[in-house]
């Protein structure tokens, strides 16, 4: 039987949630590189624009974005195994994790990739030039300038400087610049000592097995703040259990010895622990008022277009992720960021396992978000929906806004 396979590169933040689900699910499959010809041949064309990963399963279909690659595979799983929860707190609690994973650490990871050259840039531009382009430099690079480079060495190294040029350049996009930095750095140390006293006592998020909270903070844990050198010494020296999650998270097995006999199984009663609390209120601290002013930009950007109807491409182009530039207030910093409406997405998943549960573990989730300062994830909407189709983000229904004055 044809194998699925995932196109991601080791250095790709969202290649390392997908890839991650992947593995502890045991489905065993085949990882090629976007470098590899049928990237550019097969993928791309049919996707509408270059973006990793992407999943070919083994009928031939192709699924980009990694929550619809954790869905298809997670509706088959049998419960015991599937990373939704059932119905109640932890299952709201772990969209809360894979949407902040997802979206909320980009600073750190962005900051901690770019801001320090000598250490990470022979190790980073290799990735990228490999992942690009197959070993021998024999692929075409398709989307980026002509490459002349006479052996395959040079030729990845052009192809990784035009990439990582692009790249570096998104610092700024997610607000990281020379007055936010030390912010960047004292944000990072205390998510990293939170997360590390957390995973002190748990060998994932939830208990004995990784659910989608796991598979959202691998994304920039992984490639970014646990792999480049620079950050991965800061994550070795500060946070242990942090580290070794990371690499839990990249095997096959359920890999908590050290924990002694964990059952594989979530936390009792649909508890949430106390150092996981004190997670969720940093979060909320550092990521309540970025959501807030996220919703409210893209909801006026919305009524003062006026133009958009549903099934209409979000940004106008499936490439163009953001709607513009929104400034709020981080940590007493003005920041300015770009405006992303996928995010959108991760709110209705948030929202969607709210309504699923009963009304006590509602009432359970709404003083328990309320008390993090994060309530208003189960509430904000922008007047339109985003929905997912054929790989592309599209604006949905229209729906009765709600976002702060
Ligand atoms: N929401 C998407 C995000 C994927 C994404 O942004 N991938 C990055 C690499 S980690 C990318 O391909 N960027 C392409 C580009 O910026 O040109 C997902 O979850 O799959």
């Amino acid at each position: 039987m044809e194998l699925p396979v995932l196109y991601a590169m080791r250095s790709s933040l969202y290649s390392a949630k997908a890839r991650s689900y992947l593995i502890k699910q045991r489905i065993n499959y085949i990882e090629r590189p976007p470098g590899d010809p049928r990237f550019p041949a097969e993928v791309v064309p049919e996707i509408g624009r270059w973006i990793i990963p992407v999943l070919q399963t083994a009928d031939g279909q192709l699924i980009q974005d990694t929550c619809d690659i954790i869905d298809h595979f997670d509706a088959e799983m049998p419960p015991e195994r599937s990373a939704k929860p059932p119905a109640g707190v932890q299952n709201v609690v772990t969209r809360v994790l894979e949407m902040f994973g997802s979206e909320g650490l980009m600073r750190p990871a962005l900051h901690y990739r770019w801001n320090f050259d000598g250490l990470n840039m022979p190790f980073v531009g290799e990735d990228f030039g490999r992942g690009l382009m197959l070993a021998d430099g024999s692929s075409t690079f398709a989307f980026g300038p002509e490459i002349n480079a006479s052996d395959g060495a040079a030729a990845r190294a052009e192809v990784s400087k035009f990439a990582a040029d692009r790249m570096r350049a998104l610092t700024l996009d997610f607000g990281v610049n020379p007055e936010t930095i030390p912010e960047v750095e004292r944000s990072y140390h205390e998510f990293l000592a939170l997360l590390s006293a957390h995973l002190e006592t748990t060998p994932y998020m939830l208990g004995g097995r990784p659910t989608l909270g796991d598979f959202g903070l691998i994304a920039p844990l992984y490639a970014h703040l646990s792999r480049d050198p620079d950050p991965s010494l800061i994550m070795k020296r500060e946070a242990w259990p942090v580290w070794r999650w990371t690499e839990r998270m990249n095997s096959p097995i359920i890999d908590s010895g050290e924990y002694g006999d964990v059952p594989l199984e979530l936390f009792a009663d649909d508890a949430i622990p106390e150092t996981l609390k004190t997670l969720l209120a940093y979060i909320g601290r550092e990521f309540a008022a970025e959501v807030e002013a996220h919703v409210g930009f893209i909801d006026d950007w919305l009524a003062e277009t006026g133009e958009v109807e549903e099934g209409d491409v979000v940004g106008g182009k499936p490439h163009k992720r953001s709607l513009g530039l929104v400034t709020w207030n981080w940590r007493g910093h003005e920041i300015t960021t770009n405006a992303i409406p996928y995010r959108l997405l991760h709110l209705q998943r948030i929202q969607a396992a709210f309504e699923q549960a009963d009304p006590a573990a509602q009432d359970a989730a709404r003083e328990l978000l309320s008390q993090a300062g994060l309530s208003g994830l189960l509430e904000l909407k922008a007047r339109r929906r985003v929905v997912r189709s054929n790989n592309r983000e599209l604006w949905g229904a229209e729906q009765q806004a709600v976002v702060l004055s």
